[in-house]
């Protein structure tokens, strides 16, 4: 086996995003575009001697780049990799295994929730020694990397066998392929308290867990079916498919219709839940009630106390800016700190890391602790069930119940997908010009308390990320926020995230979109949507 250096000259575009570099597959596939963003990571991070974690969500081309990424790393010094049996790995058991191994971070091949194949989307993400993803800085200097890359390494020669889990070596390097749920399984059970869930499943609870055919299905199955006795078939749609058996990995209203449909149904199970491509999302439903990701996070920070590991109580809880506020009246309520920072998971890392805060979400159905560093889904899902196991409640009454006691933040974002790129950052500039002219100023009968582009001071570390998102505050309590995704592959979404609090329980029983209708309205006024992008309505509503 030989290592040999391969020229090659910058790619354009190989800017990480919200959440790692994502593009369509193909491009990632052209000659030298994955070898030239690994080659980057390597170079600023640096490669000998090192240990890395490795693995992904089993999407179209996975294996395929996990070879090439192991022969880069032979090639480049790194003495060891640990890999998921066939190369798979969910996001929060990759971050798990890079703190359980205090190795110097991971490769994470995933374009999560986006669709999988040959023409969908691919992606890869590094995340640091803390397991958690890479901050802003590390990104921008593995991107500026990229536009002045002049080689890579590569190892020639055969393939690593993922097949079973082992060691093996790969020219000096020593490559350990490690079972994907088994540690991260044991890391569940020492969080929470199995033995009270299995008492639930006893007393005739049921479920029902849609895997989405991503990666979550074999970790959903050895915990839920397996550890806690849950009815085979409990979970569906559980085994791994690279295009995701051609559905849209993501786990909301609209792309888990199928669980929607079954929990509003007659035959509703107790308790349902979905996970995303690579298993760090999660959509919680009752049977006859679906939990917005927001109130979800609200409830589990209100009732965390409850499951073993969190009985001590919470140090704080942090949640992105267009994550709605439900979360901060628990925190106000037990008198801990509320933080809000900018969208995407890295920007939780330092409050994890300095134990400021405990429980951290957003809105995009993502939820998780500082058991490891990334969203994590099944994780939400045990706390829940631990919850209900404890209760003794379902989950309208629990829902119902935290609305009492808080208010009701009435929550909805609409995405308005496959836009014009530039009649979008048009519409978005446009807004930020306005800004100054806002408060004090009434649209639809709303009046606007204040406006701004978020930026956010990391109290940790001081670091300043700015341009996060327009937010428009009304003095009713009412909220609106404006951004463009960081994650797509194809034209610009426009994400609105809307927000209204209510207080009176005899109103906490509305259609969401209604009780907006007065936000929807002052937001489509206010950014002029139909006249810049040219669309009415979203094309996804959660
Ligand atoms: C979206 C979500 C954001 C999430 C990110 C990654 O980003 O809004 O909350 O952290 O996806 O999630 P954007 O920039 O498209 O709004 V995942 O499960 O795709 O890693
Ligand atoms: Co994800």
């Amino acid at each position: 086996m030989r290592s040999v250096t391969h020229s090659t000259q910058p790619i354009e575009g190989q800017k990480p995003g919200t959440s790692g570099l994502r593009k369509k597959t193909p491009v990632f596939m052209r000659p030298h575009y994955l070898e030239n963003f690994v080659q980057s990571i390597f170079d600023t991070v640096g490669a000998r001697g090192k240990t890395f974690v490795l693995g992904g969500d089993g999407r179209y081309f996975n294996d395929r780049a996990a070879q090439v990424i192991l022969k880069m790393a032979a090639a480049n010094g790194v003495a060891r990799m640990i890999v998921g049996q066939g190369a798979l790995l969910s996001t929060p058991a990759a971050s798990h295994l890079i703190r359980l191994n205090e190795t110097d971070g991971g490769i994470i091949l995933s374009a999560s929730h986006n669709p999988g194949g040959p023409t969908e989307d691919f992606g890869v993400k590094f995340n640091m020694p803390n397991g958690g993803p890479a901050p802003e800085a590390v990104t921008e200097a593995m991107f500026a990397r990229t536009r002045e890359i002049a080689e890579y390494r590569i190892l020639e020669g055969a393939e690593v066998d993922l097949s079973a889990p082992g060691r093996v070596t790969l020219g000096a390097m020593q490559v350990d392929v490690v079972d994907p749920v088994a540690d991260y399984a044991a890391l569940m059970e020492s969080l929470f308290d199995f033995e009270a869930i299995r008492a639930l499943v006893k007393s005739g609870f049921t479920m029902r867990f849609d895997g989405m055919c991503a990666v979550t299905g074999p970790y959903a199955h050895e915990i839920l079916e397996r550890r806690l006795g849950m009815a085979e078939g409990t979970v569906v749609q559980g085994a791994p498919l690279p295009d995701f058996g051609g559905h849209h990995p993501d786990p909301n209203p609209t792309w888990a219709h199928a669980l929607m449909e079954e929990m509003m149904g007659p035959k509703a199970p107790d308790f349902g839940a979905a996970s995303d491509g690579d298993g760090d999302r999660n959509m919680i439903v009752g049977r006859g009630i679906y939990v917005s990701p927001s109130d979800s996070l609200a409830v589990l920070a209100a009732n965390a106390h409850l499951a073993p590991a969190y009985k001590g109580g919470l140090k704080g809880v942090a949640r992105s800016m267009p994550t709605s506020c439900a979360v901060d009246r628990v925190a106000k309520a037990l008198r801990i700190e509320a933080y809000e920072t900018p969208t995407g998971w890295k920007f939780f890392g330092n409050l994890l890391d300095a134990g400021r805060a405990t429980l951290c979400g957003e809105e995009s159905f993502g939820t998780g602790s500082d058991h490891v560093r990334e969203k994590d889904g099944l994780w939400a899902v045990l706390l829940w069930l631990n919850i209900l196991a404890v209760r003794k409640a379902s989950v309208a009454e629990i829902l119902h119940d935290h609305w009492k006691t808080y208010g009701r933040n009435y929550y909805s974002r609409h995405d308005f997908e496959a836009l014009d790129t530039h009649a979008a950052e048009e519409m978005m500039s446009r807004l930020k010009a306005s800004i100054p002219t806002l408060p004090g100023t009434e649209i639809e009968g709303l009046a606007i308390l204040s406006a701004d582009d978020f930026a956010y001071h990391d109290p940790v570390d001081g670091s300043v990320a700015r341009a996060q998102g327009v937010r428009v505050r009304f003095t009713d309590g009412s909220r609106i926020v404006l951004r463009l995704s960081g994650t797509g592959t194809e034209g610009a979404t426009l994400r609105l995230y809307l927000e209204r609090y209510e207080p009176d329980p005899s109103r906490h029983d509305l259609d969401p979109q209604e009780a907006l209708g007065p936000v929807i309205r002052a937001a489509h006024a206010l950014a002029g949507i139909r006249e810049q992008i040219g669309r009415d309505r979203p094309n996804v509503i959660t």
